[in-house]
C-alpha cells in the first residue's frame, strides 16, 4: 500500500515526521543539558525511564505507515491532544491535557489473564520489545457526535492476545485503565464506577484493525491520550478505545463496561458507529470534523464495513447497538 503522504498546510499548523524528530531532538538535547548542569547526583536512574526512552528511539526509525481513512486530512496534532475525553483527568475537553502530569506512566506493567493459557504481567518495555510498531492513519468517531483523523503508532491486539495462548472458552476480551484515585482528580467523581472498564468480542479484539497504540503523530503517546498503551477500535464510539490500558482479562461470559453499567439505555455494549441508530438525546446520521466547518455524513461502521460488517452478519443492530 502507499505511503500515507502528511497534507501540506502551514507548518504551524501540522507536525510532519521529519519535524517531530528534529523537535524531540531538540527536547532531549535540552533536557539532558539542563538536567547534568543542575543536579547531576538528581538525575534518575538509567531504568527509571526505560520504556520511553527505548520507544521514542524506535519512533526515530522508519517505522510502516499506512491510511485507513480515505485519504482525509489528518487532525492538527493540536487538536487531537487538546480535547479529549478522559475523564480520570477531568470532564471538561480542556482538562487532560492541562493535568497531563497527574498520569503516572513510569514504571508500568501489564497483566494478561483469564482464559490463556500463558497468563503473566510484564512491564511495559518486556511487552513492547516483542512487537513489530507500524503506524495507523484512522478516523476517531466519538459517541459526542465529533471525529477527527489521528495517525496511531502501535501494533496489532491480535499479536499480543496470541502470545498469551487464549483458549476456547475465551469468548471475549476485558479490559481496564489505571485505578490511581491519589492522582487522578476524576476518579474522586462518581461519574463512573472505576477503573473504566470495556470489552470486545474476542472476533473484534482480534480483527486485524483494532490496535493497540503507543504513539500518535509518530511521537510517544501524550498522557492526555490514554499513555502508555490504549486501544484503537476505529468503527466504534470512541468510549470503546480505553486508555492507559493495565489489564487484559479473556472471559467466557460477557462483561459489563463501565459506561453500560453507567447508563445501559444510550450505551450498548457494541457501539458500532452507525449513521442509522441514534442516541437516545441526539441525532448520529452527521458528524462534526474537528477543525472543519460544516458538518459530514456519518459513515457506517466509520467507513470500515467493507473490513468489519461481516463480523455482525445476521444481527438486528438497532438490537445490538
Ligand atoms: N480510560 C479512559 N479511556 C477513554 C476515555 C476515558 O474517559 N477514560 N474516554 C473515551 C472517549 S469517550 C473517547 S472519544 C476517546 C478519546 O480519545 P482521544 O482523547 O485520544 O481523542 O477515549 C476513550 N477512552
Ligand atoms: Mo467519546
Amino acid at each position: 500500500m502507499a505511503r500515507y503522504r502528511y497534507p501540506v498546510i502551514a507548518e504551524s499548523e501540522v507536525t510532519p515526521r521529519e519535524l517531530f524528530r528534529q523537535r524531540r531532538r531538540f527536547i532531549q538535547g535540552g533536557a539532558a543539558l539542563g538536567a547534568a548542569a543542575l543536579a547531576p547526583g538528581l538525575l534518575l536512574p538509567s531504568s527509571a525511564y526505560a520504556w520511553q526512552e527505548s520507544l521514542a528511539d524506535r519512533l526515530e526509525g522508519d517505522l510502516p505507515s499506512r491510511g485507513f481513512a480515505g485519504g482525509e486530512t489528518l487532525t492538527h496534532r493540536k487538536d487531537a491532544t487538546a480535547y479529549n475525553n478522559f475523564y480520570e483527568l477531568g470532564v471538561r475537553k480542556s482538562d487532560p491535557e492541562v493535568y497531563a502530569h497527574k498520569l503516572i506512566t513510569d514504571p508500568w506493567s501489564l497483566t494478561i489473564d483469564g482464559e490463556v493459557g500463558k497468563p503473566g504481567t510484564l512491564a511495559l518495555e518486556e511487552v513492547l520489545k516483542r512487537e513489530t510498531l507500524e503506524e495507523r492513519i484512522y478516523r476517531l468517531r466519538c459517541v459526542e457526535a465529533w471525529s477527527m483523523v489521528i495517525p496511531w503508532v502501535g501494533f496489532p491486539l491480535a499479536d499480543l492476545l496470541k502470545r498469551h495462548a487464549p483458549t476456547s472458552r475465551a469468548r471475549y476480551v476485558h479490559f481496564e485503565s489505571i485505578h490511581d484515585p491519589e492522582n487522578l482528580r476524576g476518579q474522586k467523581s462518581s461519574i463512573l464506577d472505576w477503573p473504566y472498564r470495556e470489552a470486545l468480542r474476542i472476533d473484534e479484539a482480534m480483527h486485524p484493525l483494532t490496535l493497540l497504540a503507543v504513539g500518535m503523530y509518530g511521537e510517544v503517546m501524550p498522557n492526555q491520550n490514554g499513555a502508555p498503551i490504549r486501544l484503537v477500535v476505529p468503527w466504534k464510539y470512541g468510549f470503546k478505545s480505553i486508555k492507559a490500558v493495565v489489564r487484559i482479562t479473556l472471559t467466557e461470559e460477557r462483561p459489563v463496561s463501565a459506561w453500560m453499567e453507567q447508563n445501559p439505555e444510550e450505551y450498548g455494549f457494541y457501539a458500532n458507529v452507525n449513521p442509522e441508530v441514534d442516541h437516545p438525546r441526539w441525532s448520529q446520521a452527521r458528524e462534526r470534523r474537528i477543525g472543519e466547518r460544516g458538518k459530514r455524513e456519518t459513515l457506517m461502521f466509520n467507513g470500515y464495513a467493507e473490513e468489519v460488517a461481516g463480523l455482525y452478519a445476521g444481527m438486528d443492530l438497532n438490537e445490538h447497538f
